[in-house]
């Protein structure tokens, strides 16, 4: 246990040097087929090795080979979405495992092989070409798919409509968030990771939401108050704030006073706005792999802390889905897959 910790700070103290160790190699042992992508190809090519290593650092640091082989699996998608040769990715993974052997202190190496076999065997496997998030049968599919044509089409007038005349029917609020907008920033990410939507169109989507969401607030903090606080943040350096955001919002629509604070926010401002609003829970958001570290720091902070018996901690997001025991791996005291469940868990939670 002790080893996996100490190889993963060792590989990240040495990340720098490894990843261009590791491209050094790759555009050495696969000559003509690097260099057409010229200086910029090979600073990708480099990000993309520190990205491996970062996804390895998590998974010894939490003992879970998932949060890799999840990455790998992802990313083989991508990889062949941008016609990749076929082995780029297995070779830059065996790679990856041979710079680190002939560096690290041998004493620090018996659980790296386990790591790393792991993510060549799910590269072995044929690639899995993710399903559409808007899924037969599923509640409000017709407004959702509606949704995702008004945005595919840059109209934000009809996106805008749609929702509004929703909220007037009567679809409640928590239904738009998780049934409408959730699946459907999901489906976005399915197409950009498909290579048919560009960078653009995805933020075009994701503010045409945000701006729509913020139309609803008058509604939202119009519900009267059941005393119950809860303070909703991104761990420092996260950038995905809209799921957080919509855990933020399904909770005040429950009475709950809450404080959100969106996206990257540093520990210590959190641990001060804990105490200030005297949280009873506080929902951290993690999207990226390479930030559960953040998420573990935060959380052991705020049990060495003044707050440390008066606050419940709760987890989510993208990892923590593909992940079920991830909760308990980074300390949190629950977890909860969207929005609705989480105010739910809360609630059951602190009930007397
Ligand atoms: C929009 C978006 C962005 C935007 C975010 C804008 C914003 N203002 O939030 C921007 C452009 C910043 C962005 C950047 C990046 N992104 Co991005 N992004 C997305 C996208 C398309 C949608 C995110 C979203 O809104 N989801 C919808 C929300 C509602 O879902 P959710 O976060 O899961 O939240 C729900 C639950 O999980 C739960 N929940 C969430 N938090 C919490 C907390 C608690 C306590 C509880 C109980 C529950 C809970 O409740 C929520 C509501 O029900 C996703 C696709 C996806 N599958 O999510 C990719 C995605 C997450 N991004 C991805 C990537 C790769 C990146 C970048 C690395 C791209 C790049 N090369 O730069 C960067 C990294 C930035 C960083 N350092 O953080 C990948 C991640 C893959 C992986 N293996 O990790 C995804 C999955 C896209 C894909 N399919 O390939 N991104």
């Amino acid at each position: 246990m002790e080893a996996s910790k100490s190889l993963s700070d060792y590989i990240k103290t040495n990340s720098e040097v490894f990843s261009q160790n590791m491209v050094g190699r790759q555009y050495a042992m696969q000559p003509g087929v690097w260099e057409k992508y010229g200086p910029s190809g090979y600073q990708k090519s480099l990000q993309d090795a520190k990205y491996h290593l970062s996804f390895l650092i998590e998974a010894l640091m939490l003992e879970s080979p998932a949060i890799l082989t999840n990455y790998i699996e992802w990313l083989s998608v991508i990889f062949q979405a941008i016609k990749l040769p076929d082995d780029a990715l297995k070779l830059s993974t065996i790679l990856m495992g041979e710079v680190i052997k002939e560096n690290a202190p041998a004493d620090l190496l018996s659980t790296l092989d386990e790591y790393i076999a792991a993510a060549i065997t799910t590269l072995e496997a044929p690639v899995k070409i993710p399903s559409t998030f808007l899924k037969p049968g599923s509640l409000f599919l017709t407004l959702a798919e509606g949704y995702l044509q008004a945005l595919l089409k840059w109209d934000r007038q009809a996106a805008n409509k749609l929702i509004v005349d929703a909220a007037a029917n009567g679809v409640p609020l928590e239904n738009i968030y998780v049934n409408i907008f959730e699946p459907v920033q999901k489906e976005v990410g399915r197409l950009w990771q498909l290579n048919r939507l560009s960078v653009a169109q995805e933020h075009f989507c994701s503010a045409t939401t945000q701006s729509i969401m913020g139309q609803f607030y008058p509604k939202l903090f119009a519900t009267p108050k059941n005393g119950r606080t809860m303070v909703a943040t991104c761990v420092s350096r996260e950038l995905h704030e809209m799921g957080i955001r919509m855990v933020a919002d399904v909770f005040e629509l429950h009475g709950w006073s809450t404080y959100y604070l969106g996206a990257n926010t540093p520990k210590e401002s959190i641990l001060t706005t804990l105490k200030e609003q005297q949280a009873e829970v506080l929902c951290i958001s993690t999207t990226m792999g390479f930030q559960l570290e953040q998420a573990r720091e935060l959380i052991s902070s705020v049990r060495t802390s003044s707050m440390s018996d008066k606050v419940m901690i709760l987890v989510g997001g993208y990892p923590f889905n593909l992940v079920p025991d991830l909760w308990q791996k980074v300390k949190a005291d629950g977890y909860a897959a969207d929005a609705i469940s989480a105010v739910e868990l809360a609630s059951k939670k602190l009930a007397p």
